[in-house]
Order: structure tokens, then C-alpha cells, then sequence
């Protein structure tokens, strides 16, 4: 079948950095290579008060999910339980133990989850150059395997814009940008350094919980918008994994950009970052106004799944 011709991402992002080839043209990882050994040691000695916080947004809750609007709920369901054994579809072990079983259908990006940098592209282009037929029926390149088997682990850095703005969550169409993240960090008292992994809160997640329906009926979301200098903002920050607790990591509509989810093509396909995307922030960032600390260890691994464009996550932050 024909593609039509989309030239606005690459007008737009043309002479913006790529980080193509600076790993080898083999890579999966990207930016994920920022986190070496020192990095990861210098994530480990922020940890001061022995906190832990866990960042995956429960799933599967009868209320509903929040995720993107072609996705469907995760659905689990019992396979076995008390009642197979009462109707006699299952048996006891020798001896009496009895045991629950269940299983679930999801979409991979139907919580809290990992992207492979091959995830998003544009010009039929992955991550790295690789062309976007690797993307057709499993990824042979760019899926999230080889960030799995990696690990993510280095120094978190929380920026509450939500807070910084006076805001319990920000408008479904509020936007920020690099200087915003920079004025929030210095409000916060913590000072970013390459190689930070950056966490944003916008409070998108108790909007939805405050009201799915609203939500999802009118589906637009606060978050980082394309402006000239981000991307070389990113690059010289050397941001390895971007997570925030909304569905796309950016907000979904800006009428003052000439594409949609610029942030995709730019950031993941282009320089590397690695998305994670609709992570649960409120407790951390809940702790983090008690004890004005803003940085942490964060670790993270998706699911080993081989194939698969992204995968689940239940991130840590420990203090
Ligand atoms: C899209 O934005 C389409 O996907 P994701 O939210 O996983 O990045």
C-alpha cells in the first residue's frame, strides 16, 4: 500500500541532534548508555533514609485504567480457583494443597510501562536508522528485550510541575518546556546534572481518577511540548530515561506545533531517551514536599518479552 508523504516532522526536526551511531549501529539502548558504573553508584549514595517508593500505576482496577484511547483495559481473569475445586474441574495435590491460578490480556502499554526506542518513527526510520520494516510482526530492532535485559538504574530527579505551578493537576492542555523544568528544579532546590533520570509529575493521574469519564471523553493531556532548544536541552543534559505520569510523555495536542507527538520522533527515535510513560508519582512526589529531597536511586526494569515494542514496569525509587 501507498504511504502518503508526511514531510512535517522532518521539516521541523531537521538539524535538531541525533545521537545515530554514537553507541555503535547496533544499539538498542540509546541514552540508556549514559548510565555507567559511576552513574549508577552516584544513583545508589542519594539513598539517605532507607524510603522506598513504588511507581506503577495499579492495573486493573475496576474503575479503569487510564491509557491511550486505541488501547483496552488490561482484563485478568481466574483460571482456577476455590470454585474449580468445588466443581471438580480441578483436583488437590496428594496431601490437600489447592492453588489459584489467573491470566491476563493486555495491551503492553496498558500501564505503567517501558518503549523500545523502535517504538515510535517517522520517514520510515527507527531509532539508530534502522528501517521500520524491523517494526513488522516483532521487532528485530529497537524493542524493549535489550532495555530489559539492561536494567535502568542511576540517580532519579522528581519535578513536580503540577506543584511548581500552584496546581493540584495541571489543565489536560497545559504545556511545559525545558526552561520550565529548569525554573521548577530551582524552586525545588535540586540541581539537575547530566545523566539524571527525570521524572515529571503533572498530576495526571489523580485527574483521572478524580473523574474518568471527563478524562477520557475530551482526551488531551498536560505535558512537555516541542519548542526550539529542547532537544539540545535533552542532549546536553544527557537525560537516559524520560517518565511521566501521562499516557504520551508529551502533551497529545499543541496547536502551535505543526506535528503531532514531535517529542517521540525527536527525543526516542532520534536521540535515544528512553520513554516510560503513565507512572504513579503521587507518593513520591507527596514525600518529596515533606523532605524537600527531589533526588533518589531509581531502578527500573520492563518485562523480558521477546519482540514486544514495550513492556510493564513497576519502577522504584528509594531514598
Ligand atoms: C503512543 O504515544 C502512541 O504510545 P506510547 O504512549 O506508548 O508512547
Amino acid at each position: 500500500m501507498h504511504t502518503p508523504e508526511h514531510a512535517e516532522l522532518k521539516n521541523l526536526l531537521a538539524g535538531s541532534p541525533t545521537n545515530w551511531a554514537r553507541w555503535g549501529k547496533a544499539d538498542e539502548v540509546g541514552c540508556l548508555n549514559y548510565l555507567d558504573q559511576n552513574a549508577i553508584l552516584r544513583g545508589i549514595r542519594t539513598v539517605q533514609q532507607g524510603k522506598v517508593f513504588t511507581l506503577q500505576a495499579t492495573m486493573c482496577d475496576p474503575n479503569g485504567d487510564p491509557m491511550w484511547p486505541a488501547r483496552q483495559q488490561p482484563q485478568r481473569a481466574n483460571v482456577q480457583d476455590k470454585s474449580t475445586y468445588r466443581d471438580g474441574v480441578s483436583r488437590p495435590f496428594q496431601g490437600g494443597l489447592e492453588y489459584a491460578d489467573d491470566t491476563i490480556f493486555m495491551y503492553l502499554q496498558g500501564t505503567t510501562h517501558y518503549d523500545g526506542l523502535g517504538h515510535a518513527w517517522y520517514d520510515d526510520t527507527t531509532w539508530n536508522g534502522h528501517h521500520a520494516d524491523t517494526t513488522i510482526g516483532s521487532m528485530t530492532h529497537g524493542g524493549v528485550l535489550p532495555i530489559a535485559e539492561r536494567g535502568v538504574v542511576g540517580r532519579g530527579v522528581l519535578l513536580d510541575m503540577a506543584r511548581h505551578r500552584g496546581k493540584t493537576w495541571l489543565d489536560a492542555d497545559e504545556t511545559f518546556d525545558h526552561e520550565d523544568l529548569t525554573a521548577c528544579a530551582q524552586q525545588q532546590g535540586v540541581a539537575l546534572e547530566p545523566g539524571d533520570i527525570l521524572l515529571i509529575r503533572t498530576g495526571s493521574m489523580r485527574r483521572y481518577q478524580n473523574d474518568p469519564k471527563a478524562y477520557a471523553d475530551k482526551l488531551n493531556e498536560p505535558g512537555l511540548t516541542y519548542r526550539p532548544g529542547i532537544v539540545e536541552w535533552f542532549d546536553t543534559m544527557q537525560v537516559p530515561n524520560l517518565i511521566t505520569d501521562t499516557i504520551a510523555n508529551e502533551v497529545l495536542d499543541d496547536p502551535a506545533v505543526p506535528a503531532k507527538l514531535p517529542l517521540h520522533a525527536a527525543l526516542m527515535r532520534n536521540l535515544g531517551v528512553v520513554f516510560t510513560e503513565l507512572a504513579w508519582l503521587e507518593d513520591l512526589a507527596y514525600d518529596c514536599t515533606l523532605d524537600g529531597q527531589y533526588s533518589f536511586c531509581y531502578i527500573a526494569a520492563p518485562l523480558k518479552i521477546v519482540g514486544a515494542t514495550g513492556a510493564p514496569a513497576n519502577p522504584v525509587a528509594i531514598k
